[in-house]
């Protein structure tokens, strides 16, 4: 079986989708934990025996911020994990280096950009603008996938 490197050294494109995607992967563990750490900011806690553990079951409620991390936690969910299948795949269909690099960067940027938006309660025209980017960048691979699979019909 060859190693990743070998496979990597074959592709121009693969190592953009393992960079961006890994990325990714890595800001929605950053997520997480921003909202373990509201969760202990505000004390609001998930768990009877979380809230026993730091002062009371009082503090076994909810919290609009900690509601918010968990809102932007899903949204990565709905949107990066379809990423991480669909542009694996592309990077298998013999893309432009360029234009497949354009597709990474837009989802890997526009993903981020949603989160600090969502975060920070920014303007949501932001959040959707950067949503909106990701998910044509999704579908545009989707679309080029559809394309070739349907020529192998
Ligand atoms: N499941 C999403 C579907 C649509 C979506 O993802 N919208 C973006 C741009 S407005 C969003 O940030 N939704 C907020 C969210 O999912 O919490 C929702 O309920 O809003």
């Amino acid at each position: 079986m060859p190693s990743l490197g070998l496979v990597m050294e074959s592709s121009q494109v693969l190592p953009a989708f393992l960079l961006c995607s890994t990325l990714l992967i890595i800001k929605m563990y950053a997520v997480a934990a921003i909202t373990g750490y509201t969760r202990l900011r505000k004390k609001a806690f998930a768990n009877p025996e979380d809230a026993l553990r730091h002062g009371g079951l009082q503090f076994y409620r909810s919290d609009p911020d900690v509601e918010r991390c968990l809102r932007a936690h899903r949204n990565d969910m709905e949107n990066i994990y379809p990423f991480l299948f669909l542009g694996f795949i592309y990077s298998f269909l013999g893309p432009e280096p360029l234009i497949a690099w354009i597709h990474f960067l837009v989802v890997l940027i526009a993903r981020v950009v949603h989160t600090v938006a969502y975060l920070n309660k920014m303007n949501p025209r932001i959040r959707s603008g950067a949503y909106i980017l990701a998910q044509f960048a999704c579908v545009s691979m989707a679309l080029q996938i559809l394309w070739e699979v349907v020529h192998h019909l």
